[in-house]
């Protein structure tokens, strides 16, 4: 089952029908241990709607409305490699491989609702950056709890360039506006997502492949709960939170985005995360 964040509702995606659930507060309906019951439970209580194409078209908002989105860091080897060869310059190096092997993982702040931009929307290079990548995650959906109760698409737009000349300058290789995307819904189950799903990326350049490039979950070196107990220790989430779960996925060091390009992100059988950049 899927939902998605609507300007008018929530739409709700079961076995190829979908509901409209009007009025819906996303805060309230999504900080919920029983998302997936509670889902199925409000189709009884919405519309049936037959122009889901429509209104996913005109409609659609990215799944979060007060949440904070983290970030996970080097959570695959192809990430650490990269990292330690870009930062070699300034010394930093090390601090990659030694993140990859510790018990405490690499946790960042991403962005709030302001930065952040869904599915068909354009997501931004900054311009006093010279290499730019973009980074397709698994995300997660937590409860205030701390329970995962949905998996949503994200991508990590990232500055290599700036991250490169110096590690503590993270915060501006990964935040500014409209460096987050995420969607184009909140995939839900009774089950936690098996790991034998793979995450693909395709970036078309003047209509043609630029690259392409895919990996499975199961090459992530945490899992996903481990990740969530990490950021849950000293933070509270009134609203839930969002996590992602760090790219495994590196382009070659002589590849850059350029404006125009699009980004599809896809993970079966959350959906497609597709950006133009703007
Ligand atoms: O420390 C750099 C960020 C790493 C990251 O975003 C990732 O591995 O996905
Ligand atoms: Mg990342």
């Amino acid at each position: 089952m899927k939902i998605y964040k609507l300007k008018s509702g929530i739409l709700i995606e079961e076995y190829d029908s979908f509901y409209l659930l009007n009025n819906g507060n996303w805060d309230e309906f999504v900080n919920d241990e029983d998302l997936y019951q509670k889902s199925k439970k409000a189709i009884s209580e919405s519309q049936k709607v037959t122009n889901a194409t429509g209104l996913l078209e005109s409609e659609l908002e990215p799944p979060v409305q007060s949440q904070e989105l983290w970030a996970s860091g080097v959570t695959y080897y192809n990430s650490s490699l990269a990292r330690q060869e870009e930062s070699k310059k300034s010394g930093g190096s090390d601090l990659y491989a030694r993140v990859y092997q510790a018990d405490r993982p690499e946790l960042f702040f991403k962005a709030t609702r302001h930065r952040i931009v869904g599915s068909g929307d354009a997501v931004t290079i900054r311009k006093d950056s010279t290499w730019n990548v973009p980074e397709p995650e698994l995300t997660l959906m937590i409860t205030s709890t701390g329970k995962i109760v949905g998996y949503t698409i994200g991508n990590d737009m990232s500055s290599r360039s700036i991250e490169g000349e110096n590690p503590l300058y993270l915060p501006q290789a990964k935040t500014w506006d409209g460096s987050a995307s995420i969607g184009p819904g909140l995939y839900l189950d009774e089950q936690p997502l098996s790991a034998n799903h793979q995450i693909e990326m395709e970036i078309l350049r003047n209509g043609k492949q630029g690259f392409f490039g895919n990996i499975g979950i199961d090459q992530m070196k945490r899992s996903s709960e481990e990740l969530v107990s990490w950021l849950y220790r000293e933070c509270s989430f009134p609203h839930g939170c969002l996590l992602m779960t760090g790219t495994g996925i590196i382009p070659d060091d002589d590849f850059t985005l350029n404006h125009g390009d699009e980004i599809r992100i896809t993970i079966d059988p959350i959906g497609t995360l597709t950006n133009r950049v703007k």
